[in-house]
């Protein structure tokens, strides 16, 4: 009986914090959940460093069609 419980409080100690998840990260960024994100979506309502980011943007739009899939946005988030 004792042993039960110690084996359970154990597992859920290894759901330890981990690292935000790149995929996470863009479905909370895509605001209206069509799989992509578009300039808008990418910058959010933070303007500070708007210029920048934008760049940013367009550096990962790898194929250039003005929006981010996610395999753009993870690739982008890995060289980091
Ligand atoms: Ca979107
Ligand atoms: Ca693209």
């Amino acid at each position: 009986m004792v042993c039960l419980s110690a084996g359970i409080a154990a597992a859920q100690k290894g759901e330890a914090k981990r690292q935000p998840d790149p995929a996470q990260r863009f479905a909370r960024a895509d605001k209206n959940g069509d799989g992509q994100l578009n300039l808008e979506e990418f910058l959010g309502k933070n303007t500070k460093n708007k210029e920048q980011r934008e760049r940013r943007f367009k550096k990962l739009d790898g194929d250039g069609n003005g929006t981010l899939s996610k395999a753009e946005f993870e690739a982008g988030m890995k060289k980091q």
